[in-house]
């Protein structure tokens, strides 16, 4: 499996890599002797080992190295039966929601049973076959259990093609039997001979390009919704010919942030409840959506409330049908790039002009936005600094060549709605599955993409923090160098803010025990600052960009203080009943939003 994984590469526009360059593992008994073994005896000639602290994380860092690299590469991760396997659930779950590629090897019981029931596996009296690894098996996009080595003749060749698929990359997962691991048989040379997938951009069919034209020369107020899939093929350069020859403004999901990358009069900004003003005013006005590489998740679509206009239509361009056919949507099958470069020249050709009118709107939607933005950075009188300027400071101090990661909690909602692209720093939002604890591990994966250049962020809440952050000693341990600009707000705030603001109540979502993040960080060997104030944001910056450890900035904000709202509706389950007079009247409210929701097909 080693030397398979070792020779695999993939390639896309001529540009060919490893596809899984190095493996992540945490040994237990299921697997030290196994592909423990097989990886000590490598000595990292062909495949790199790296330890992280928990099996969780180690997906998450495969997710962040797959996601840099446009789902051309990842890690493998193994992991110890039971506990160490079922660790990488969430971390399976995250991959497979986002459509990023990792490859995961848990470890399983043994095949022979001879042993009897092991330790940490179940003993089901119904079912002698199932084991816990079972659980991956909806969260994979390929599963296999290995139980004689020969089954990987045709098993690790199927991962690959499910692996490097880009409509339905995700988890693919290999469990392997103990005892198997360890059992010997004569694979033919030529499995290990050096092999290259070739990842095709598939070019729409002619049918569905017509309708697809057809429905954007009928459209009088168009809006791109560009997501994660633009992104991983690189649809920058079409996105921006499209939307600026032909008048569309692009708006972003969080997956696609940063899609339409530079200074566009064209882009708008995140969509959805995280944001932008401008971009949902032209959402609800907009008469034809194209939906370019995006699931069109809750968040994007305010649970369907945002697109109102009556009688507005979608084209769905994605390489995934079940995504292109959403919202009853005009189908485009295809790559995102050449998909959108097509309909460019189809609409040139059919001599497609921009509205000045819907041009107007695009102008006047985000010179408001824009003012809006301004205000709320103000400080306020008595108040500690704001989420928002640490926003600021961070967005100005990020330039070219540098990353940030962020996943959950307000500091997902304040990028998406305020960070500006244009400063050319990219953006990787884990939003999809939104976990707390994706951020530190898939920073150092992002570093390993990366190389030395640049510098890579990671903007959590302190709950994320103490949710996941020892893989901090995993980027001492591997000199991989990533700056935590940590938001100390005191608690779960954005939860809390939702509570607040659907219950009229507070209730678990504060901490009452305050912890001295700075300190903690010392103790793993990282540099630490902290800062009060935008200035001392700022110097802390600089002074993370000059060491050569990873840094961890403590950033004290004001608890409650948010950033202006979307101005788009979200859905979540609310109480028909309570006891409280103030829970029932909020609750209520629900309904008005609920009263919005459409149903587009
Ligand atoms: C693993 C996981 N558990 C729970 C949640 C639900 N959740 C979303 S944001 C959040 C609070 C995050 O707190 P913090 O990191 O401090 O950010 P803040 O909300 O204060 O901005 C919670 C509990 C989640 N997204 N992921
Ligand atoms: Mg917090």
């Amino acid at each position: 499996m080693v030397r398979f994984l070792a020779a695999q590469h993939s390639e896309r526009d001529g540009h060919r890599q490893r596809v899984v360059p190095a493996t992540f593992g945490i040994f237990g008994h299921g697997n030290v002797c196994g592909l423990g073994q097989a990886l000590e005896q490598d000595e990292g000639r062909t495949m790199p080992y790296l330890q992280p602290k928990n099996e969780q994380a180690m997906v998450h860092a495969a997710i962040g190295f797959a996601r840099a690299r446009h789902r051309l590469a990842t890690f493998a991760c193994s992991a110890s039966i039971g506990p160490g396997s079922t660790n990488m659930l969430t971390g399976a779950a995250a991959a497979t929601v986002n459509r990023v590629p990792v490859v995961l090897l848990p470890s399983d019981t043994f095949a022979s049973r001879l042993q009897g029931p092991p330790m940490q596996a179940l003993d089901d009296p119904a079912h002698g076959d199932l084991s816990v690894n079972d659980a991956f098996r909806p969260l994979s996009v390929f599963f296999d259990r290995i139980a004689r080595p020969e089954q990987l003749l045709s098993a690790l060749p199927a991962a690959m093609a499910a692996l490097l698929d880009p409509e339905r990359a995700g988890a693919v997962t290999l469990s392997l039997h103990q005892d198997v691991q360890g059992e010997a048989y004569d694979f033919p040379q030529a499995f290990f001979a050096e092999r290259t997938w070739t990842v095709a951009r598939r070019p729409p069919a002619e049918e569905e390009l017509s309708a697809a034209v057809e429905a954007l020369l009928r459209a009088r107020r168009p809006l791109v919704v560009a997501g994660g899939g633009c992104v991983y093929s690189d649809a920058g350069d079409a996105l921006r010919r499209l939307a600026e020859g032909h008048g569309i403004p692009v708006a972003e999901t969080s997956a696609g942030k940063g899609a339409l990358a530079g200074d566009s009069r064209m882009s708008v900004g995140g969509i959805g409840h995280s944001g932008t003003r401008a971009a949902n005013r032209l959402a609800r006005q907009a008469d034809v959506v194209l939906c370019a590489g995006t699931r069109l998740i809750d968040l994007t679509t305010g649970s369907n409330t945002l697109f109102e206009a009556p009688g507005v239509r979608f084209v769905g361009l994605s390489l995934a049908n079940f995504d292109a056919r959403k919202l009853a949507a005009v189908p485009l099958q295809a790559d995102a790039r050449i998909g959108l470069e097509r309909l460019a020249d189809a609409l040139g050709e059919a001599g497609h002009r921009p509205s000045d009118e819907w041009l107007d709107e695009v102008a006047a939607a985000k010179g408001d936005w824009r003012a809006a933005l301004e205000e709320d950075r103000r400080p306020r009188e008595g108040e500690r600094m704001s989420q928002h300027q640490v926003v600021q400071a961070l967005n100005a101090a990020a330039g070219a060549g540098d990353t940030l990661v962020v996943a959950s909690g307000t500091p997902h909602v304040d990028v998406h709605k305020a960070w500006d692209t244009r400063e050319g720093a990219l953006v990787q939002m884990e939003v999809g599955y939104s976990t707390m604890g994706h951020e530190i591990p898939a920073a150092l994966g992002v570093r390993m993409a990366q190389g030395d250049e640049g510098e890579v962020y990671a903007l959590i809440g302190d709950g994320t923090y103490l949710m996941g952050h020892t893989e901090l000693v995993t980027a001492v341990q591997e000199g991989l160098k990533i700056t935590v600009v940590l938001i100390d707000n005191h608690g779960y705030q954005s939860i809390h803010a939702l509570q607040r603001g659907r219950l009229d109540r507070s209730f678990g979502l504060e901490f009452s025990f305050h912890v001295d993040y700075a300190a903690n960080a010392r103790s793993y060997g990282c540099a630490a600052f902290e800062a009060d104030t935008p200035e001392e944001v700022e110097q802390a910056l600089e002074a993370a960009r000059a060491q050569e450890l990873p840094s961890v900035i403590v950033c004290r904000t004001e608890p409650h203080r948010l950033m202006l709202d979307s101005e788009c509706w979200w859905d979540v389950g609310v109480p028909e009943v309570s006891t409280r007079p103030e829970t029932a009247a909020a609750a209520a409210r629900s309904a008005e939003g609920r009263a919005k929701m459409r149903w587009h097909g």
